[in-house]
C-alpha cells in the first residue's frame, strides 16, 4: 500500500454507531447509510471495531467465529456490500483481528473443554491446579484471576480479559496457521487491512512461572506476557504468510508497550506492522495498575501531557518506527473530558485536540463522535454495560478495600461506556440514532452536541474537521516533517515545528481554559504566515498570547 503514512483512518464501533432497523443496535447497514458523513470529512479507512459472531461478554472482542458476521449487525451479503460502497467512495475497510483470544463459545475451545484428549486443548493454555488453587498468580487485565476453572477436568485455563475469552496458546503453529487463514479469508473479501487486538501479548514466559513469587496475592504479569521476543518471530511469520502477498494496512495494538517496543514492532525492513498505538497518555494520572487504579487520583499536569507527547514523537521519529495517533477509542472515556473541558469551552477543546492530533508525527486515527465534540456520560451504576465497569467495581471494593461510594466514582470517572453511548447524529429522538430503545443509555446532552446542529454553526467543530484533515492531505509536511518540540517547559501551551525539508510549519495549541501568554523570541517571526486557527487567523509575534484552546499554525520561512 502506498502513501499509507498518509491515511486517516475513522473508527467505527458499529454496536453504537448507526441502527438501520430499530432494534437499538448499530449494524452493517447503519455504517452504509453514514458512508457519506465520513466521506465528508476526508477519512480514507474505516476500522470496524470486532463485527464478528460473539456472545458480547466483551462486545465483539470474543468471538465464537473468526468467518461468520454478528447476525445482530447484518449478514455477509451487508458486509460485501459495505466493503463495494465504501471503496466507491475510495474508502477502504479496516478488519479488527482478535488473535490473543477466542470467545470460550468458539467450536475450538468447545472441543477443547469437552475432551481432554481434542486436539484443540493444546490450542489454549490448559493447566492443572496448584495445591487446589489457580496454576499462578497472574492478574487478569479486567481484575480477578487470569484463570477460569474448568470444573469437567479439574483443570484451568488461561484468560487474560474476561472469563470467557481463552487465551490461544501462539507456540502451536496450528493456531497460527489458523490465525493466518483467517486474515486471507477477510482479504480476498476485499478488506484493506487490520488493527491487530493487544498482538503484543501472544508470547507469554515460558512455564507461566509466578510473577514476583515471594509477594502475596495476585499480581500483573506485565514482563511476562507483554513484549515478549517470540512476538516478533510471529508477526514475521504473519508477514511472510499473509501481509507481504496483500496490499495491506497495519496497526498494532500494542497495550503498555514502550517506545522501543513500537520500535521494534515497526521499525520498517524488520517486516512486521505499519504503526503502533501508544497508552502513555490515557495512563496519566493512572497508578500502575492503568485506568481504574485511582491512588494518583488521575491528577495530571499540561507539562506531564505534553512530555508524553514529546518523548513518543522525538523516540519514535530517532528509531525509525511510526506510531498511530489517537486521543479517543472505544476503550478510553471521551478525550474532551478526560484531558480537557467539557463546559464552557467543549467546541474550543475539540478543535484544539483535533488540531494536535492532525499535526503530529504519525497516522491520525479519530474515534466516532469526536467530530462533533461528544463528552463523558452521565452513568448510574444500573447503566454499566461494559463487563470491566461492572467486574472492577466489585475488585474495587473487595481487593483495593475501597468503599462502594467511592467505587462508584471511579468507575464513572474511566468506564469505557463513555465512548460506547450511541453517536449523536441530530437532536430527534435517540440523538437520531434508533427509532426505538437503544441498547446503552444515551448521554443525555445530545441535543447540545450533536452532527447535524452543528454542521449549521458557523464555529462548527465538524467543518473544523473536515479543514484540518483537508489541509493535512495537501501538506505532506504533516505526515512526514521532523518533529521540533518549541518552548517545551511551557506551562500552557504545546508548541512544535515540522520540517521535511521543504517545508516548515509551527504549531502552536494552549491546553488550558485560561488565556496563555507565549514566548518567540529567537525565532524569525517576521516571516511567517499563518495557514489555519482555531479562532480565526492572528499573525505570529515574539510574544503573544492565546484565548483558552486557541490553536494555530504558521509557515515559517526557509532559513
Ligand atoms: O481498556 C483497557 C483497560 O480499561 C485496556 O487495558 C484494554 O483492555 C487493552 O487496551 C486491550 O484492549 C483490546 O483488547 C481487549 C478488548 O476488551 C478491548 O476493547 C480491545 O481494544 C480484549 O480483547
Ligand atoms: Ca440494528
Amino acid at each position: 500500500m502506498s502513501n499509507w503514512k498518509e491515511r486517516i483512518v475513522y473508527q467505527i464501533w458499529p454496536r453504537s454507531f448507526y441502527d438501520s432497523n430499530g432494534d437499538g443496535i448499530g449494524d452493517l447497514r447503519g455504517v452504509i447509510q453514514k458512508l457519506e458523513h465520513i466521506q465528508s470529512l476526508g477519512a480514507d479507512l474505516i476500522w470496524l471495531s470486532p463485527v464478528y459472531s460473539s456472545p458480547n461478554h466483551d462486545f465483539g472482542y470474543d468471538i465464537s467465529d473468526y468467518t461468520s458476521i454478528n447476525p445482530e449487525f447484518g449478514t455477509m451479503e451487508d458486509f460485501d456490500e459495505l466493503v463495494l460502497e465504501a471503496e466507491k467512495r475510495g474508502i477502504g475497510i479496516i478488519m479488527d483481528l482478535v488473535p490473543n483470544h477466542t470467545s470460550d463459545r468458539h467450536p475450538w475451545f468447545q472441543s477443547a473443554l469437552s475432551d481432554k484428549n481434542s486436539e484443540y486443548r493444546s490450542y489454549y493454555f490448559f493447566r492443572e491446579g496448584v495445591n487446589g488453587r489457580e496454576p499462578n498468580n497472574w492478574l487478569s487485565f479486567f481484575g480477578g484471576s487470569a484463570w477460569t476453572g474448568d470444573e469437567l477436568s479439574g483443570e484451568y485455563y488461561l484468560t487474560s480479559f474476561t472469563p470467557h475469552q481463552c487465551d490461544l496458546n501462539w507456540e502451536n503453529p496450528k493456531v497460527r496457521r489458523e490465525i493466518y487463514g483467517v486474515m486471507k479469508f477477510w482479504l480476498e473479501r476485499g478488506v484493506k487491512g487490520f488493527r491487530i487486538d493487544v498482538i503484543n501479548a501472544i508470547a507469554k514466559a515460558p512455564g507461566l512461572p509466578d510473577k514476583d513469587p515471594h509477594k502475596r496475592g495476585l499480581r500483573f504479569p506485565a514482563e511476562l506476557t507483554l513484549n515478549r521476543e517470540p512476538v516478533h518471530d510471529y508477526i514475521q511469520e504473519m508477514h511472510r504468510e499473509v501481509l507481504s502477498k496483500y496490499d495491506c494496512f497495519t496497526v498494532g495494538e500494542g497495550v503498555l508497550a514502550g517506545t522501543e517496543d513500537v520500535i521494534k514492532f515497526t521499525r520498517q525492513g524488520r517486516n512486521e506492522l505499519m504503526m503502533m498505538f501508544q497508552f502513555d497518555l490515557h495512563n496519566l494520572g493512572c497508578g500502575p495498575l492503568g485506568k481504574f487504579d485511582f491512588r494518583k487520583l488521575y491528577r495530571w499536569t499540561v507539562p506531564e501531557f505534553k512530555s508524553v507527547v514529546d518523548r513518543w514523537q522525538l523516540r519514535i521519529q530517532e528509531g525509525g518506527g511510526w506510531l498511530g495517533n489517537y486521543l479517543s477509542n472505544h476503550d478510553q472515556p471521551r478525550h474532551v473530558s478526560r484531558f480537557g473541558n467539557d463546559s464552557e469551552y467543549r467546541r474550543e477543546c475539540a478543535k484544539a485536540f483535533c488540531l494536535l492530533n492532525l499535526t503530529l508525527r504519525g497516522t491520525p486515527f479519530l474515534y466516532q463522535g469526536e467530530e462533533c465534540g461528544m463528552t463523558n456520560s452521565v452513568f448510574d451504576r444500573a447503566d454499566w454495560r461494559d463487563y470491566e465497569a461492572i467486574n472492577d467495581y466489585k475488585v474495587l471494593q473487595s481487593m483495593m478495600h475501597l468503599p462502594a461510594f467511592l467505587a462508584e466514582r471511579v468507575i464513572n470517572k474511566m468506564t469505557r461506556d463513555h465512548a460506547r453511548t450511541p453517536v449523536h447524529w441530530n437532536s430527534n429522538k435517540n440523538a437520531g440514532f434508533t427509532s426505538s430503545e437503544p441498547w446503552i443509555k444515551l448521554n443525555p446532552n445530545y441535543r447540545d452536541v450533536n452532527i447535524e446542529d452543528d454542521l449549521k454553526r458557523n464555529d462548527s467543530i465538524v467543518k473544523f474537521y473536515r479543514k484540518v484533515i483537508a489541509f493535512r492531505k495537501s501538506n505532506p509536511v504533516l505526515t512526514y516533517g521532523i518533529y521540533t518540540p518549541v518552548n517545551p517547559e511551557h506551562k500552557k501551551v504545546i508548541s512544535y515545528i515540522r520540517d521535511d525539508g521543504n517545508d516548515r510549519m509551527l504549531i502552536v495549541i494552549n491546553l488550558t481554559d485560561k488565556q496563555a501568554k507565549i514566548d518567540f523570541s529567537g525565532m524569525q517571526v517576521s516571516n511567517a504566515t499563518i495557514l489555519l486557527g482555531t479562532h480565526g487567523k492572528r499573525p505570529l509575534l515574539e510574544r503573544m498570547s492565546l484565548l483558552p484552546y486557541e490553536g494555530r499554525v504558521y509557515r515559517l520561512s526557509r532559513r
